[in-house]
């Protein structure tokens, strides 16, 4: 690739990181239609299955007639719960605790649930058959409206619970509740404002999906999966289907877009090894657009009550919220164990506080389980969302600009590291200089006055401004743990006799170009060319164990193990060199690929010599083994905490109440960058991906509990002609304890952008008395908040 390098992109061999930009290694494949999709694996005597799923949301399961669809002569299998009940797998532990239905026995629990499925010899024909199955429903009351979920009335959704009487699921609490009552009882002002996030959905370009091989002969599995989390699956099968872990082998071949929709277990996976098991053939089960909108992981849905207490002058004190959450019919929520709410303990924002408080309920309803990390840390997007809605709110009622309040109340730079009101401790950060670019950038104060202007002419013109924090790089042992596995990554590197190297990483890539940044980051640490380096990744037979890729975290636990296996390579080609050049270690220093004699440069060997040599024939120095390879385990000590500055400009049409973005500004900080053309491309789709939440997205479901966003045509996502040219920009400001000071970056403008949005709505409307609307802001919405009609609920 090195050769075809158009303009613009530069040699990158000697500088790999964070210089110019190096095309990404893996797009020739992409571009040229030779990706490798789970859904483009095909095997001999493959089966495809089909899933029956649910019609509706809360029923009992009178009887299931499985006998005209087993007698369709394509047709190899059809298998319902109860067979399943036989093997022990109708029901699968989720990765919060909870257990879900694999396929419903007892009862359904929300629309769309697995209830039987069929395996035949082809797609078309399994899907026929499902329409041959004739099941008996006895229908139940659902529960909806998440705030009726624990009314005493309401129906008990899970009974199969040993003696559960009611939808809750569990509080959970963080801050110090006596400490903030008193900053909000002596403050000067308070805020309160409830502010809901809505139910989206990852809506990946790929639906999920696997291809299941099982060997009889040799009881082994293999598993084509849409996984982010090849390993991590690959030992919860071991757990769950009683099989031995080393005779399962995971492989997440080239993913389609993840956005942690791929880091549950589904259970169309479980039923696709199962059809496998009964026929003995490899059996494809691939979802279309609609059950993986109806019944895969869901993000957010929470309703949240902000408060925020202040001086008179700005000055933020307190901050204190309590969270109603709906997890739907099972908690299938991906975050570390200790943490049930996930990392909700960064609502306190960027800001220097003397008190904060949270509070959440989580709940059971009857709709789609999931509660899903979509491009956020565990709930981030939601706590950074609150917090800065909220603080526009306090801006309101002070009359203050809200780049003013913002600005009055950051973490100063000498706080770093510096530990927040919930224990965290945010490792770096230098906020100001961030807004001051994104200020400049934007041109705010000739923005304000052209909205001064347009004002006065009556227009509806909005600026709206976030600042985020983000905790990401899952984590530090101590803290966290998903089911018990700690969430360290493994990292191994071998540098061939030819100077060629391979590097195998535990995390696995959805699209965000690993194969190009990891071998940036050995190529910097061990001088051998990006291009000569192969990253091999997705595979559990092929790569070190780790717990795979969301929470943005791949930079920072698995690009800190790159980098310190390189390093871990380098100190033994040190001493392979000093053997070579007859010197002593200490005589050695290392340039970009090479180790010179010191005061002698003319006296050097480059990795390439020392890769021949110790692979080759020829004395080593004393207790060195042949080879140039070396493995570690990576535990982070902490979280990374990137940061970032956004503005955004809207329009609206005081007519048609239509929402246009104008302009948005991003200003990012992932400490040290690697691929600068990455960082834009991550930044550019999370920056859509807040524009489609904002202002389009939402999963809602009548009150029988039918989804209403069950296609593309009723759940809008964005494309080119919602969204502006981005405007980026960025700051530096390295992790202290990440060994290149690189923090993760993949969800930060989804965390930053739905606030910068909605407060650029919400400061459009000002005119209007509007101090808060709820998302996704589509035209009906904006239109009431124009003429006062109340929120709807
Ligand atoms: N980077 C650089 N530098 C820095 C950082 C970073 O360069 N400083 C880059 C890297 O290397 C990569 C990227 O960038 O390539 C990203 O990274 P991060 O941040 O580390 O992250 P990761 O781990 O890798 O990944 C993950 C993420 C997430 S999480 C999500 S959602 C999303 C993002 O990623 N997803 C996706 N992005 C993306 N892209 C694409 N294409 N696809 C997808 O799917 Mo979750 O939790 O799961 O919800």
């Amino acid at each position: 690739t090195t050769d075809e390098r158009p303009a613009g992109f530069e040699n990158n061999d000697h500088k790999p990181i964070g210089h110019g930009r190096m095309l990404r290694k893996e797009d020739p494949r992409f571009i040229r239609g030779k990706g490798n999709y789970v859904d483009d694996v095909q095997l001999p005597g493959m089966l495809h299955c089909a899933i029956l799923r649910s019609p509706v949301a809360h029923a009992r399961i009178v009887s299931i007639d499985t006998s005209a669809a087993e007698a369709h002569p394509k047709v190899k299998a059809v298998v319902t719960g109860a067979a399943l009940t036989g093997l022990g797998l109708a029901w699968m532990p989720t990765l919060s605790g909870d257990v879900q239905s694999v396929l419903a026995t007892d009862k359904v629990r929300f629309q769309g649930q697995e209830v039987a499925f069929v395996v035949a010899e082809d797609r078309y024909a399994a899907r026929d058959a499902l329409e041959l199955i004739d099941v008996e429903y006895d229908l139940l009351d659902p529960v909806i409206d998440v705030r009726m979920a624990l009314d005493p009335s309401a129906p008990v959704i899970r009974d199969d619970l040993d003696g559960k009487q009611n939808n809750h699921i569990f509080d959970w609490e963080t801050g110090d509740e006596a400490a903030t009552e008193a900053v909000f009882a002596s403050a000067d002002v308070v805020v309160s404002e409830d502010i809901v996030y809505p139910r989206v959905h990852p809506a990946p370009m790929e639906t999920c999906g696997c291809v299941a091989d099982y060997d009889r002969i040799d009881s082994r599995l293999t598993l084509w999966s849409t996984s982010q989390a090849p390993h991590a699956h690959r030992t919860l099968y071991a757990i769950v289907a009683g099989l031995p872990e080393h005779k399962i082998r995971v492989i997440s071949p080239d993913i389609g877009g993840g956005f942690g929709g791929k880091v549950p277990i589904y259970p169309g996976y479980v039923c696709a090894i199962v059809g496998s098991i009964v026929t003995g053939k490899p059996v494809k089960w691939m979802e279309d657009r609609s059950e993986n909108l109806t019944s895969t992981g869901f993000a957010r849905d929470y309703i949240m009550r902000g408060e925020i207490a202040a001086t008179r002058d700005g000055k933020i004190l307190a901050v204190r919220t309590n969270v109603l959450a709906d997890h739907g019919a099972f908690n299938g929520v991906a975050a570390p164990v200790k943490y049930p709410a996930g990392f909700f303990g960064v609502f306190t924002g960027s800001y220097d506080l003397q008190a904060a408080y949270c509070k959440m309920t989580a709940v059971y309803t009857n709709k789609a389980p999931g509660g899903v990390a979509y491009a956020c840390s565990f709930r981030i997007t939601e706590a950074v969302y609150l917090i800065e809605r909220i603080v526009d709110c306090l801006a309101y009622e002070l009359e203050m600009d809200p780049v003013e309040l913002r600005m009055r109340n950051f973490i100063q730079p000498d706080q770093f590291p510096y530990r927040t009101k919930t224990g965290w401790v945010y490792d770096s950060g230098d906020y100001e200089p961030t807004m001051r670019k994104a200020l400049e950038l934007a041109g705010y104060d000739e923005l304000r006055r052209e909205q001064a202007e347009r004002r006065a002419r009556g227009e509806l013109m909005g600026i709206g401004v976030s600042f985020f924090t983000e905790a990401v790089g899952a984590g530090p042992r101590k803290d966290m743990d998903i089911l018990g596995l700690g969430m360290a990554d493994g990292c191994e590197l071998r540098v061939h006799p030819t100077g060629k190297a391979v590097v195998r990483l535990s995390v696995q890539s959805q699209g965000q170009g690993h194969e190009t940044t990891f071998a940036q980051i050995v190529a910097e640490e061990i001088g051998i060319p990006p291009a000569d380096i192969d990253v091999v990744h997705g595979d559990t037979d092929q790569t070190p164990f780790g717990l795979g890729t969301y929470g943005s975290r791949s930079t920072p636990v698995s690009g800190a193990a790159a980098a310190l296996v390189a390093r871990k390579v380098r100190d033994k080609a040190r001493i392979i060199a000093s053997g070579m050049l007859e010197v002593s270690v200490a005589d050695l220093e290392w340039v970009k690929g090479a180790f010179h004699v010191k005061g002698d440069p003319g006296k050097s060997v480059t990795i390439q010599d020392i890769a021949m040599r110790a692979h080759g024939a020829g004395d080593l120095p004393e207790g060195i083994e042949g080879g140039l390879e070396a493995q570690i385990c990576y535990n982070p000590e902490n979280l990374t905490y990137p940061h970032g500055a956004y503005i955004c400009v809207v329009d609206i049409d005081p007519g048609t109440a239509q929402v246009k973005v104008r302009r948005f500004v991003a200003v990012d900080d992932c400490g040290t960058r690697i691929n600068p053309m990455i960082i834009e491309g991550q930044v550019h789709r999370g920056l859509t991906d807040g524009v489609g939440m904002a202002l389009m997205e939402m999963i809602a479901f009548d009150e029988d509990g039918n989804c209403l966003g069950g296609s593309l045509m009723d759940y809008l996502i964005p494309t080119a002609l919602e969204v502006p040219d981005w405007e980026t920009g960025f700051t530096v400001t390295p992790s202290p304890h990440h060994p290149i000071g690189a923090k993760g970056v993949g969800e930060s403008a989804t965390v930053g952008s739905p606030p910068a949005i909605v407060n650029a709505v919400v400061d459009a409307l000002k005119p209007f008395g509007v101090r808060h609307a709820d998302m996704p802001l589509t035209p009906s919405r904006v239109w009431d908040a124009m003429r006062g009609v109340p929120r709807p609920p």
